[in-house]
């Protein structure tokens, strides 16, 4: 039996050896020294040894486990440290490495744009307002003096949308501009009273959608923000001072600002608004067809009509409107070749502002 017990402490140590894994450590601490592994088997033969042989035999295999025990523990050590270094290794860091730039995320070229209009009107004295972007045919066109089958219909092709409403007798479209918004804020003034309406002066910003073609130039969706002053008196001489000053703060104190005569059915009369081109400075340039100017906004005295539908009294009320893409301005600001680009979610455009 004590021949026994040495070949297997030998055979033991031998096959811990070559071992370079846990699993295999475990497979071996199970094979020699579990439950079944046959030095436990010895252990359970001792009371079937003569009497006097018990006592050397039982000492001897407590020899060989307590030796198989330490193999193993020694083994677990040096796989744990051998595993502890190639971890070190693997994640060793060079601290004296440069830093990298955390990816930092930015408003959308949109959201810069709007801020940018919108935080000069504020300082202008406009309010902001907001509307909805559904809108019934009568507050999108009707109300803004474009009836039904009139020309201007066709210039804003339209995204009419089930409402999903029983019996309705409302046709809903999508918003071609925001100046429905401004008929809903006249009418919310006008009603705080109804006998001698409050001045307003407020910049209505917002999504537009128009059922056209996309193009380079042209998008299904675009921002609007439309400006509007209401009060008595309120002139041509105000719409031209004010919009000087918006385009004076928005492309420097030099920029040169001219007005064109223009259509557009809430206004009369109206303008085009242009700047003198930034990028050559008027000598004529790509960027301005080499006109030397570049389209800014576009703008009007409020209709009478518009007015009316407002809720102010024609008789009593004056005011002007203006209207611009803020997009638009970004594109001619910065270059921007194509329109589509906005709304590409591609973050090689989106990362360039
Ligand atoms: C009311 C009364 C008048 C809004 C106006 C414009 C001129 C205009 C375009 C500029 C670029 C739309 O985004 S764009 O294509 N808009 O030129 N808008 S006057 O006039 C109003 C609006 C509402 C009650």
């Amino acid at each position: 039996m004590l021949e026994k017990l040495s070949a297997l402490e030998q055979q033991a140590l031998e096959a811990l050896e070559g071992i370079t894994e846990e699993q295999a450590l475990e497979a071996w601490r199970v094979a020699h020294l579990g439950r079944n592994a046959p030095l436990m088997q010895v252990f359970s033969a001792l009371a079937t040894l003569p009497r006097e042989e018990r006592p050397l035999v039982g000492q001897r295999a407590n020899q060989v486990k307590t030796r198989l025990e330490q193999a193993f523990a020694e083994k677990q050590r040096q796989l744990k440290e051998a595993w502890l270094a190639r971890t070190l290794q693997a994640e060793r860091l060079d601290v004296t490495l440069p830093g990298r730039r955390p990816p930092l995320g930015r408003l959308h070229p949109s959201t810069q744009q709007l801020r940018r209009v919108l935080s000069i009107l504020a300082e202008m004295g406009f309010q902001v307002f907001t509307s909805r972007e559904v809108e019934t045919d009568e507050y999108n066109f009707q109300l803004l003096n474009i009836p039904p089958h009139h020309p201007a219909r066709e210039m804003q092709d339209t995204f009419y949308v089930d409402a999903g409403l029983k019996d309705d007798t409302y046709n809903w479209v999508l918003r071609t501009h925001t100046s429905p918004g401004q008929i809903h804020a006249m009418r919310y003034f006008a009603a705080l009273n109804p006998q001698d309406p409050p001045p307003i002066r407020i910049a209505l910003p917002g999504m537009c959608f128009r059922y056209e073609q996309i193009t380079a130039r042209s998008e299904i969706q675009f921002h609007q923000v439309e400006g509007l002053v209401v009060g008595h008196h309120v002139t041509f001489s105000d719409l031209k001072g004010t919009l000087v000053d918006f385009c004076r703060r928005m492309f420097g104190q030099e920029a040169r600002v001219r007005f064109r005569p223009s259509y557009f059915p809430f206004t009369e009369p109206s303008a085009e608004v242009d700047v003198e081109c930034f990028v050559c400075g008027g000598k004529g340039c790509s960027v301005c067809k080499y006109s030397g100017w570049l389209e800014i906004l576009g703008a009007g005295m409020v209709h009478p009509v518009v007015l009316q539908n407002g809720g102010y009294d024609p008789q009593r009320y004056t005011g002007f409107a203006f209207g611009m893409g803020p997009e638009r301005q970004f594109m001619l600001r910065y270059r921007v070749e194509d329109i589509r680009f906005f709304w590409s979610n591609d973050l090689r455009f989106l990362e360039q502002f």
